[in-house]
């Protein structure tokens, strides 16, 4: 056994820290039979000093608000950070490093939040991870910029990744990276696992790009070492990032996959599968490790690693009794700044939100959500965010909010602002034309608390963000999405811009709540449940056109909304032989179908349905009063895919939707030639009825 003996390797703790992240992670992938050995080896190092000498964490308490936060980017990587989380000491115990990937374990393939003390994100889909890092660190200037006084840094934090090839790859990376440049975010740090392999091949297969050149140009600033297992070259180019205070950094390690690995070191052989026992016994000979037992930490790297737990107790401690002090001499401050952090909603937060009066001709519920917004965001600090590109479609800017931009800039005159200033301290992003960047800086601000953010676009380029939407649920973030131009009836931009797949492919995003509400008044209750949902993203779907403001005298209340669906306008006695179910702008129509049907002695009740996901939660019993089994005469009238309606109309119901793309004319000339007209309902129910 080629051992040196532990007096030895105390003289070279470092190494020995070193290759028991490296060698946890071999034997756990080797015991799962399933994993990414490849990343931890190379990347070991620079995880290493990372969490020794410089992160601010406190493994006793992995939820301490100023704590630096760390994301695993490239999440294949996921033993690395079990190790890390094992050995300094949080609620991850060698058992279950042994049961990496297993069913029940807290250690899956993947990081996921929630799930495993410490993990901040879920990551494995390269470039989120990069993405919302950028919103944590926002979220940190953000909140720094509100709360903190002269002499009271209370929310003072770095944000960290380790990044991949794979992640700088991905689109999402460039957009987060531009507009992370651009914000000037001193404290957000990267380091590049540079190790010029992928999963399928050497990265210069595919990328080949200066990456230091790259992110330069991004306004970062950037640090190189040559050789990532130079302890003291990382601790160097950390401390620079550190001081560098306007721009990001990116601090490119040269490392190799599968490090210490003889015949597996620099292939992609060793990215994604167990090394293979023989090749782990010839590892661990190579590096001076014990070939047994498997999971071994040597009392010395142990012993050092878990100073963290000793040192986080007095960074929080010491933290608390400034936050003690600061709380004295600011108690107004100090009680909004818990209230954000708590995810409380402030009392009378709901007090000004407009009762909008009926009126035929109405509003489009864009509009009717802005103004909703704009009366709930002076009392709800804690709402942030603002639109890709698309404010003045989506109604989204919280006017005299300040606009999120990095201080030092006037712009008071600025086209496009919101008002109130430019600074930090801001509650309006702007984006940029960045959906992607966007989902994943909204999962950022969320995850890191203290914030609420939305984000708005039109429906058709939610697609453009889907893949942090569905993150956002996983993670059961509390993100909202603005989502406008609903349909077809967006009129004369044509089919490129009218969703009509979205809403169906949303609604099929587990957790996700997607309401499409059919006037002012169902928008405001939206909004309300919106912020209530504290666990869960939620999608507003709304109108570009007008909407009349329904007569709530004549109509049942808005409020039914919160049940996901509700009798809008009954039949005779409660006793319905046809009903017509609609969400969004098509209510309107199954009103005026249903006046027109009255008339001719039908007994129809009209269903207002803005959300499925919050109908489907309510008991049987409500759900069949609404919906009687008894009658089966159902039309679904909604403009878009028919696909999912006939759970909710039957077998024997009828579906008025869009299931073919839209066309370019205006909205109203588009609903009549899509078959949206009264006329065409009716035919549609007595069809039914016969
Ligand atoms: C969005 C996305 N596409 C594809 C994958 C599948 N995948 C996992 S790791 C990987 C290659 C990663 O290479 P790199 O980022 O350099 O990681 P390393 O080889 O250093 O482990 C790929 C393609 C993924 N996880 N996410």
């Amino acid at each position: 056994m080629n051992w040196r003996s532990s007096s030895d390797l105390t003289s070279d703790l470092d190494e020995l820290c070193i290759n028991t992240l490296r060698f946890l992670s071999v034997d756990a992938v080797q015991k799962a039979n399933s994993g990414h050995p490849g990343l931890p080896m190379g990347a070991a190092p620079m995880a290493y000093v990372l969490w020794t000498h410089f992160l601010k964490h406190n493994p006793a308490n992995p939820g301490w608000v100023d704590r630096d936060r760390f994301i695993l980017s490239a999440g294949h990587g996921s033993m690395l950070l079990y190790a890390l989380l094992h050995v300094t000491g949080y609620g991850v115990p060698l058992e279950q490093i042994e049961q990496f990937r297993q069913w029940g374990s807290i250690t899956p393939g993947h990081p996921e939040r929630g799930l495993t003390p410490g993990v901040e994100m879920t990551t494995g889909p390269l470039g989120q991870g990069f993405g919302n890092g950028v919103g944590m660190a926002m979220a940190e200037a953000h909140l720094a910029a509100r709360y903190n006084r002269a002499g009271f840094d209370i929310i003072d934090h770095f944000t960290y990744a380790i990044v991949s090839d794979g992640d700088l790859m991905e689109g999402i990376a460039s957009e987060a990276a531009s507009l992370a440049g651009h914000l000037k975010l001193g404290k957000l740090i990267y380091l590049y696992d540079d190790n010029r392999v992928t999963l399928s091949a050497a990265s210069g297969i595919a990328f080949t790009e200066d990456r230091a050149q790259r992110f330069d140009a991004y306004g970062w600033h950037v640090e190189s070492i040559d050789d990532g297992n130079d302890v003291r070259a990382l601790d160097e180019a950390l401390h620079a990032a550190r001081a560098e205070s306007t721009r990001p950094s990116l601090i490119v390690v040269r490392t190799h996959l599968g490090y210490g690995s003889p015949n597996k070191q620099d292939t992609f052989e060793a990215h994604g599968s167990p090394l293979g026992s023989e090749e782990v016994r010839l590892t661990k000979r190579n590096l001076g490790w014990p070939e047994n037992p498997p999971f071994f930490i040597p009392d010395a790297a142990l012993t050092h690693f878990r100073r963290a737990v000793e040192r986080g107790t007095r960074a929080e401690a010491a933290w608390t009794s400034r936050y003690s002090a600061y709380a004295q001499a600011f108690p107004d401050l100090a009680r909004e700044l818990e209230q954000v952090i708590a995810g409380d909603m402030p009392a009378n937060w709901d007090e000004d939100i407009p009762l909008f009066p009926a009126d035929d001709k109405g509003i489009a519920t864009r509009v009717a959500s802005g103004k909703v917004m704009n009366a709930i965001a002076p009392r709800m600090p804690a709402l942030i965010g603002g639109s890709a590109d698309l404010d003045p479609s989506t109604y989204t800017a919280l006017t005299g909010m300040g606009d999120f931009e990095p201080p030092g800039a006037n712009a008071l005159d600025r086209e496009g602002s919101a008002g109130g200033g430019w600074s930090f301290a801001g509650r309006n992003v702007h984006f940029g034309v960045r959906e992607h960047g966007m989902g994943a800086i909204l999962n950022g601000l969320a995850a890191h608390g203290a914030t609420v953010p939305f984000g708005a676009t039109f429906l058709i380029f939610s697609d453009y963000m889907r893949p942090p939407i569905r993150l956002a649920a996983l993670m059961e973030l509390h993100v909202i999405y603005v989502f406008t131009h609903d349909s077809i009836a967006l009129g004369e931009d044509g089919s490129t811009h009218q969703p009509v797949e979205q809403l169906a492919g949303l609604r099929s995003v587990p957790r996700l709540i997607v309401i499409r509400p059919c006037d002012a008044n169902e928008t405001a209750v939206a909004w309300r449940v919106a912020l209530e949902s504290r666990h869960r993203p939620v999608a507003l779907i709304l109108t570009r056109q007008p909407v009349p403001t329904l007569d709530r005298r004549r109509f049942a209340s808005a409020d039914g909304l919160r049940r996901g669906a509700y009798v809008l306008l009954d039949a005779r006695d409660g006793k319905p032989e046809l009903i017509l179910i609609a969400t969004g702008s098509e209510v309107t129509l199954a009103v005026a179908a249903a006046s027109k049907l009255l008339a001719q002695q039908v007994q129809v009740r009209v269903v207002s349905m803005p959300s499925w996901k919050l109908f489907d939660a309510q008991p049987v019993e409500y759900r069949e009063a609404v919906l009687p089994p008894s009658v089966t005469a159902r039309l679904a009238v909604e403009a878009g895919a028919s696909q999912g309606w006939h759970r909710y109309v039957g077998n024997r119901g009828d579906v008025l939707g869009v299931d073919r793309f839209g066309a370019s004319a205006p909205g109203d000339v588009l609903l009549r030639e899509y078959g949206f007209t009264v006329d065409s309902v009716c035919r549609r129910a007595f069809a039914m009825l016969q």
